[in-house]
């Protein structure tokens, strides 16, 4: 089902202090910024490695209000690990096979994630804790 682990979502106060820190300590490089006006988020993704169907990721979050996710979430559990995003080869199919599984889908159909991908997540209670997302990464077309 999964490709590779595409990205850790890392929920911060502050963008360009966690992008210093990650990029001084790992040696990681800064390949995308984008505003997500939907999800509520600035982010940042690092590049980490190259892995099958795509590269893995550091996504560093910053809330754009504290009703949104990433904001409530630093309220309540402060700066730390958010969610997990796994690679996908087709998200609409895997919403399928894993919305029958009786797990919550936090999306009825697929968002616009970072860098041209397509992503849908998974309620946190029914995967053990774990915010869990599913990235369909853009085809270079799309990017
Ligand atoms: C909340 N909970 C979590 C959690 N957020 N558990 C693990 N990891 C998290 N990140 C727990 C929370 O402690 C509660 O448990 C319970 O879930 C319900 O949380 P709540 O605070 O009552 O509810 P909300 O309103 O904060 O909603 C939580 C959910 C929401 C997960 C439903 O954050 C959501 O829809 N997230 C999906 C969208 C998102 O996170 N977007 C930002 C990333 P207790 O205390 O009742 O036991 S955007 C992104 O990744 C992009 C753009 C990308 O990758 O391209
Ligand atoms: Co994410």
């Amino acid at each position: 089902m999964f490709l590779r682990i595409d990205h850790i979502g890392i929920a911060c106060n502050d963008l360009e202090e966690k992008i210093a820190l990650f990029s001084g300590l790992f040696d990681l490089t800064v390949v995308a910024r984008e505003v997500n006006e939907e999800q509520g988020v600035k982010e940042a993704m690092l590049h980490v490695a190259d892995g099958e169907g795509g590269g893995s990721y550091i996504q560093l979050l910053e809330p754009l209000s504290a009703d949104s996710p990433v904001g409530k979430f630093l309220a309540k559990r402060g700066e730390g690990v958010h969610h997990v995003a796994f690679g996908v080869p087709d998200v609409a199919g895997a919403m399928e096979q894993i919305g029958a599984k009786g797990v919550r889908l936090l999306d009825e159909r697929p968002r616009h994630g970072s860098m041209g991908s397509s992503i849908a997540f998974l309620h946190p209670k029914d995967v053990g804790g774990m915010l869990t997302e599913l990235v369909q990464t853009a085809r270079p077309e799309e990017m």
